[in-house]
This record gives C-alpha cells, structure tokens and sequence, in this order.
C-alpha cells in the first residue's frame, strides 16, 4: 500500500466516472491485480471492469490479467478474482492456487456468480481468501473500465457496451437464481446512455427482466437515440409484451427479439406478444423463443417432458418464429449436461444437442419450411428429433435451407439464457 498527501481538493478519477475525491488527508492507494479465470466466456468480465473504475477513482492502480499470468511486473496490495457459471469453478480455482503462491503478501478477493452461489465451497477450499456474496453496490455505480480490456489479448478489439439497466426480476422462477442474488427488480441505470463507451458501435442489456422495469419507455428511448444496435441479450418476457411496448422495441435497431417459451401455461401469453410484434411491423422470423427442457423439481415432482417439449416446439414452429432449446443446468451444479430429469432420457436430450448440431442453425430451429414440417407431422417426440443417419450435417442444413434466406436472429448466434 502506499501513502499519497494531497492537501487541495483533487481529482484522481476516471474520466468516466467524473468522480472526486476532495481531501485534505493523507490518502492511501493500492495496487489491485484483476483477475478473470480462464474459463470460457463471450463476453468481458463487466463486474471487474466496474470494480477497476471505482477503485480508479479512488486512486489505486489497477491492471487486469486473465487466467495465471507469468509477465507481470507488479507487486499487488490485492488481487480480485471473479467468477462466473457454478459448473466453471475449476479456473476459480486455478486462478486462485496461482496468484496465493505468485503474491504470497496479497489479500486476495474473489466474488462473481459461482462466489455468491456457493461461498462456502470456496472458503472451504481456501480459508484465507475473502469470499463477496452479490453485487457491489457502489462499483454498480461506475463505468465499466473498458480501456483496459486493451491489455488482454482476447478483449483487445471489444466494441459493445453492457448494461444492466435494472437488477433483480419481479418473478421467482424455481430453476433461476436471479431473485435469490438480486432480490425484486430495481432500476440500477436511469440514464443508460451515460453508461454507453462513445467508441463503441452496440449496447448489450443484461437486464433480468427489462419489461419490468418501471423506467422501460425512457430506457428505449434513449437507446434510440444512440442510434447504436441493441441486444436484450437475456430475453424479454413475453407475459409483459403488449402493444404500447412492441410499438417502441419496434423502433429500436434491433435483428433478434429474444423471449422466452418454458411451460405450456405461457401458450395465450406468448401467441399474443407476437401478435404484438407483428402489428408493430416485427417479421415473425426475426422472433426467438428459448425453450427450457430437463427441468425437475424434485419437492413437487413438477418437470417437462420431452412431450411438453415437442408441443412447445411445434407452438413457435406453427407461429413461424424460431425456438432456441435450452437444457436446464441445476443452481448449483459443478459439471455442465451431468443432470437428467427423471422425465427424460438420456438418449432424448443427446437427440435435441444432435439435432440443433445438424438440422438447427446456430443451435436454433428457425421456421425454414423443411423444420416446420419435419415437427408439425411428429407424432411424437422421438419421431420430431429422428435424425436419418445417413445425412450428413451438410445435405441436411443444404435441403433445409434451400431457396430461404437466412435469418439475422440465428445468424451465428450461440448465446442462451435463462430467462
Ligand atoms: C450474461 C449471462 C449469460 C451469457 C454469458 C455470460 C458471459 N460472461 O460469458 C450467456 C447468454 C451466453 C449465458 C449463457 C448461459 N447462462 Co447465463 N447469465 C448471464 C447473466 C445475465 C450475467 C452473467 C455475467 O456475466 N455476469 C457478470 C458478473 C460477474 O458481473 P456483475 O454481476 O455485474 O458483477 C458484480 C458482482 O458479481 C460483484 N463481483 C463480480 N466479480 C467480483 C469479484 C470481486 C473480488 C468482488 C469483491 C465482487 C465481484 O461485483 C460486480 C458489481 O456489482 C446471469 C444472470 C445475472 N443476473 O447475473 C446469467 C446466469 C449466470 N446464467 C445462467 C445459466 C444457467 C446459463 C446457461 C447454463 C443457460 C443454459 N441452460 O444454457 C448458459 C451457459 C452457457 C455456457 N457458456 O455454458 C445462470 C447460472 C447459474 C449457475 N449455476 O452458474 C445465471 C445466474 C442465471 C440463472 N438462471 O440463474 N448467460
Ligand atoms: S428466469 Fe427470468 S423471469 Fe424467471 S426469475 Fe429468472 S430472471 Fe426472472
């Protein structure tokens, strides 16, 4: 740690975040070492980005790595390390064996989603780290540092904005963790366009349950106004979907309407939010739906089945939008595709992987007219995801595909979400 004096009302923050710290004592700064684990991610770490801007402010040097970094020329007061999917807990892990033995003097942080899911693994594994439960309630404050993302390789060229403009989420859905973390929805932004980098050319909205949010109208139309293109990466509530909120989505530059599909009771909800969309001018193909499946709860015995599934599958078919099949992944699991529901078979949800993998497009069934047959004429589910073994992936998407135009919404697209 060292010790600085300022004895005038000084400036030492980032420029984003326009703060100031104005004393006349003495001030100590630390040097913080940011670690992202090397797991797999799309995206850049956003919670320590955020943590680097408000301890930027602060005065303290801040650098990011990501997994055990060997060229490092610094000696750390602290080093945070975050966290992210439960089942992604072995490069938490990994990161923190290396930088105990590398900055034997550093106290060490780790906090994230697999920190706040499961502390007490983490303690019990390593007594000595600090383990944080949950947000950060003043980094959520702060702009997420993105220029230093230019020191890590794989970020180097990041050019979207995330946000979350509201946490929290007004529902309680038994297979998300959502409402335990975050508690009800709040707004945590509300003024979005604050928190968009002049460089950057997208915005991407982690919000839980943006519909919710009692600041959605203004949030849109700021959004607009930036002119950027949009993602409600998380997906929108199709429950909440009416006609003034598809009019405003409509004007957003946005190429994919996400929603979300799980359980048969949504049927009328989710019929009527296309409607909707259609009305306000949105191609029916431009929507997707994720569709959750293996889902069980072992206290009231409640799950899908691969039948529910097929008749959800046919419900977005016959709407001629596209379903994105999602396996669900228990709150604290610690080995991705390990569960099965007692509903299903293994072989059934290994037919849904292969059949994304061969007749889907980007994990997605998009409403091409091959698709559309193939699960409107299944009687049953074994027969919809039937795969005919001599087809090769290539002579399959070919006929599948022939004389459609591919659809922005599933371009590429390997995202999913739980909500
Ligand atoms: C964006 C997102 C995704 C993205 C990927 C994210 C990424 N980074 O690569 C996409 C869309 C691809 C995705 C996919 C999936 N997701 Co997801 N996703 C999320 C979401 C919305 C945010 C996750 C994130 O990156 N957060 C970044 C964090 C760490 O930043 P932050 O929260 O702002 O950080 C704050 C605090 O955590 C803290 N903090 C963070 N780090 C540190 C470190 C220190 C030292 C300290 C002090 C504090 C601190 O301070 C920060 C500021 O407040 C969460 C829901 C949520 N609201 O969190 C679900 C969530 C993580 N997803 C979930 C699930 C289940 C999935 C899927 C498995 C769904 C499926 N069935 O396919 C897939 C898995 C994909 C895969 N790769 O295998 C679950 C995970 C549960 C679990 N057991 O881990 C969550 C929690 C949602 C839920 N339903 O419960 N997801
Ligand atoms: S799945 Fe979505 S709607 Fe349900 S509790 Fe989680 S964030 Fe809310």
């Amino acid at each position: 740690m060292r010790i600085l004096s300022i004895s005038f009302c000084g400036s030492v923050s980032d420029h984003f975040s326009g703060t100031f710290i104005c004393t006349s004592e003495y001030l100590s700064f630390m040097e913080i070492l940011f670690v992202e684990p090397q797991y797999y991610s799309k995206y850049p770490p956003l919670g320590l980005l955020k943590l680097a801007s408000y301890h930027r402010s602060r005065g303290d040097k801040i650098s990011l790595v990501r997994g055990p970094e060997q060229n490092l020329n610094i000696d750390p007061d602290m080093v945070y390390i975050t966290s992210l999917f439960t089942f992604a807990w072995a490069p938490v892990h990994k990161a923190i064996e290396y930088y105990q033995k590398k900055f034997p003097s550093a106290k060490i942080s780790v906090g994230g989603l697999y920190a706040s899911i499961m502390p007490d693994r983490v303690k019990s594994h390593y007594p000595l780290v600090d383990v944080h439960v949950g947000l950060h309630e003043s980094a959520e404050q702060y702009m997420p540092a993105y220029d230093i993302l230019d020191t890590v390789e794989k970020w180097k060229n990041w050019d979207s904005s995330i946000l979350f403009s509201t946490r929290g989420c007004i529902r309680n859905c038994p297979f998300c963790v959502v409402p335990k973390l975050e508690g009800k929805i709040r707004v945590a932004i509300p003024e979005v366009q604050n928190f968009i980098h002049p460089n950057h050319k997208q915005v991407i909205l982690w919000d839980n349950n943006f519909l919710a949010s009692p600041l959605w109208k203004k949030t849109i139309v700021d959004l607009k106004e930036t002119g950027l293109k949009i993602d409600f990466n998380q997906g929108l509530d199709a429950r909440l979907m009416d006609e003034e909120k598809a009019q405003h989505i409509a004007d957003l530059n946005m190429p994919t309407i996400r929603m979300a599909y799980d359980f048969k009771d949504e049927k009328a909800a989710v019929e009527r939010a296309v409607e909707h969309l259609e009305e306000a001018g949105i191609r029916r193909r431009k929507i997707l739906f994720y569709t959750l499946f293996n889902f069980y709860n072992p206290d009231s015995g409640y799950g899908d089945t691969p039948e529910s599934f097929l008749e959800i599958i046919q419900d977005i078919a016959d709407l001629g939008c596209v379903s994105y099949p999602m396996r669900y992944e228990p709150i604290t699991s610690l080995k991705k595709n390990q569960f099965i529901s007692p509903l299903w078979a293994p072989g059934q949800l290994e037919a849904i992987a292969d059949a994304r993998r061969v007749i889907g497009f980007g994990g997605a069934f998009p409403p091409y007219q091959g698709l559309v047959d193939k699960f409107l004429s299944a009687k049953t589910f074994d027969e919809a995801f039937e795969l005919r073994p001599k087809q090769s992936k290539d002579n399959v998407s070919k006929s599948m595909n022939e004389g459609l135009e591919q659809d922005a919404c599933t371009r590429g697209e390997s995202t999913v979400s739980s909500c």
